[in-house]
């Protein structure tokens, strides 16, 4: 079973192409969350998912104003924010677990990815930086829980760029495609069942 995430809209966007993707992708071997976009809620999800027997998970997340898709390298203990999260919360220099390390990286090779994506012609590369917002609260509580417990579980992190329908109306907004990003997504799924995940 692989697990995908995708948020609820937040900020002044209507819609999250983060959910739009994944709704495109369950099946029988792929159960889909969608996540709120709130730290004391995102922070908490990964333990539930993790309990069940899962091969590998993928979390998506929307980044408005990246042109790529960026597949993230590492998540930081941090939660630092200028603007409130769905709940109104507005967390400044806290840490997202106590005793957690600062920082864990993505149990999913990150240029691997990156350069089986770019040989399928989809535009994508390597971030250092998932950001501080809910989005790296998620993916930082994924990689903690799966040490903790430790569980060897493929864990990844992405940012998809807006879509076409979000730049219809937009002549200078960089997007990509959403029949591309859900083929990236269906190429890293393959990956993990390939390369990474145990019998
Ligand atoms: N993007 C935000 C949170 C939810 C989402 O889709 C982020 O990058 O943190």
């Amino acid at each position: 079973m692989i697990i995908l995430t995708g948020f609820e809209p937040f900020g002044n966007h209507n819609v999250n192409p983060s959910w739009e993707i994944v709704k495109e992708l369950e099946d029988d071997d792929t159960k889909i969350y969608k996540i709120p976009v709130s730290f004391e809620k995102a922070k908490k999800i990964p333990a539930e998912i993790l309990m069940k027997n899962v091969n590998g998970v993928i979390s998506i997340g929307y980044a408005p104003s990246r042109a790529q898709i960026s597949v993230e390298a590492v998540a930081i203990n941090l939660m630092d924010s200028m603007t409130p999260d769905n709940e109104g919360y507005t967390p400044s220099m806290k840490k997202i677990y106590e005793d957690g390390a600062p920082a864990y990286f993505s149990t999913v090779p990150p240029h691997e990815v990156v350069g089986l994506l770019k040989s399928k012609g989809i535009p994508s590369y390597v971030s250092h930086s998932a950001g501080t917002y809910v989005c790296n609260t998620l993916f930082y509580s994924f990689l903690y829980f799966a040490n903790k417990n430790g569980l060897q579980i493929p864990i990844c992190f992405v940012h998809i760029p807006p879509t076409e329908n979000i730049a219809l109306n937009k002549p200078n907004l960089p997007y990509v495609q959403k029949d591309s990003i859900v083929k990236a997504i269906e190429t890293m799924i393959d990956f993990i069942y390939r390369h990474l995940s145990s019998p």
